[in-house]
């Protein structure tokens, strides 16, 4: 997809209707599928992951006892709006990017409309459905006016071009932990060269902890995150005609502690071959052999203060639970910097 296809609309108007899979974003499964799966160590970038039944997948892994890092970050939230929005500045225009339903956003957007009488929130995301729930939750907020943007980052940053006043850009729920540390760093001076100096980010990060609380939150007793996981062969299957057989892949999670990642997998269970339809070919799988999904990178207080910087922020204050398990972090453009090479 590109910016031009992006849909921005304001909640004063009607929301357009949502088609489910446009022209467009079947040609990036295609691509992404042909660029993945034909090569020995395969693997599939995670914003495959987020289909309209990803992304409701995705909100009951919220919900899961064992997947701690919503409840932790909106207890931070809940704890400190206050003052979060006060260090950050009063600012009148709130982005978020992977906004998703916006459920821990309220609590910021309510703190700042406890400070001033409008506030303009922009929710982005790969998915046009969750930005449509996120934009009804939020009709409660009458002061409130919500620009949701359908968009792929750092690819789809463009809108951010607009003239705003001081921006507050928030990237919660350790969504930075989604993408490799090149990418990160790209993404985040993405973003860093659309913003201007007194403009702040907000950045939520899982943290690093032990692999027996780590594995888990991410190979739950309820088999959702098992679900989410091999939803991504649904998606292929209906996107681009292949021939997956769900049921013959497994849901595989490890702690890989050298990288301070978690990564899933789908591992095949038994030799097979699958059609890709549009893409043309056929794979093969050899028994056990897997295809790399998704990583969530958890970080040290380090690691997240070296990326920012790199970025060409100013890390400015860092608040955490009691059990310091997940860390939301004020940045800031400082003046006078020069805009990070890319
Ligand atoms: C969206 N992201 C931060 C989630 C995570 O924890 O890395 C995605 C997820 N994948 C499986 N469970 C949750």
């Amino acid at each position: 997809m590109t910016m031009a296809s992006a849909a921005v609309w304001s909640s004063q108007r009607p929301a357009p209707a949502f088609r489910s899979v446009s022209a467009a974003s079947v040609r990036a499964v295609a691509d992404a599928v042909r660029e993945g799966l034909l090569r020995p160590r395969m693997r599939l970038p995670p914003w495959l992951l987020y289909d309209a039944q990803g992304s409701a997948l995705f909100e009951d892994i919220t919900e899961l006892p064992e997947y701690y890092l919503t409840r932790t970050e909106r207890g931070i939230l809940a704890k400190h709006a206050d003052e979060i929005i006060e260090a950050a500045g009063v600012p009148p225009h709130v982005i978020e990017l992977g906004a998703g339903t916006a459920s821990k956003t309220q609590l910021v957007l309510s703190a700042l409309l406890d400070r001033q009488a409008r506030v303009v929130y922009t929710p982005v995301d790969v998915s046009a459905a969750a930005l449509s729930l996120a934009q009804s939750k939020l009709k409660r907020f009458r002061r409130l006016t919500v620009r949701p943007v359908v968009a792929r980052y750092p690819e789809e940053l463009g809108f951010l071009a607009a003239p705003f006043g001081r921006r507050l850009l928030l990237f919660l729920g350790s969504n930075i932990g989604n993408y490799d540390p090149p990418s990160a760093r790209k993404l985040l001076r993405a973003v860093r060269r659309h913003l201007l100096p007194g403009d702040a980010l907000l950045i939520g990060t899982d943290l690093r902890k032990a692999g027996s609380v780590l594995v888990p939150a991410y190979d739950d007793a309820q088999g959702v995150t098992a679900r989410f996981n091999k939803n991504v062969l649904v998606r292929i299957n209906r996107d681009v005609g292949a021939m997956f057989d769900i049921d013959r892949f497994e849901h595989v999670v490890r702690w890989n502690h050298a990288a301070s990642r978690i990564e899933l997998y789908l591992a095949s269970m038994g030799a097979q071959s699958v059609w890709l339809g549009t893409v043309g070919t056929e794979i093969h799988f050899a028994p056990g052999q897997r295809i790399h999904t998704e990583s969530s990178y958890k970080f040290t207080h380090a690691m997240i203060a070296r990326l920012l910087v790199d970025a060409g922020f100013r890390l400015e204050r860092t608040w955490n639970d009691e059990r310091r398990w997940f860390g939301l972090h004020l940045a800031r453009v400082p003046k006078r910097s020069p805009s990070p090479r890319r």
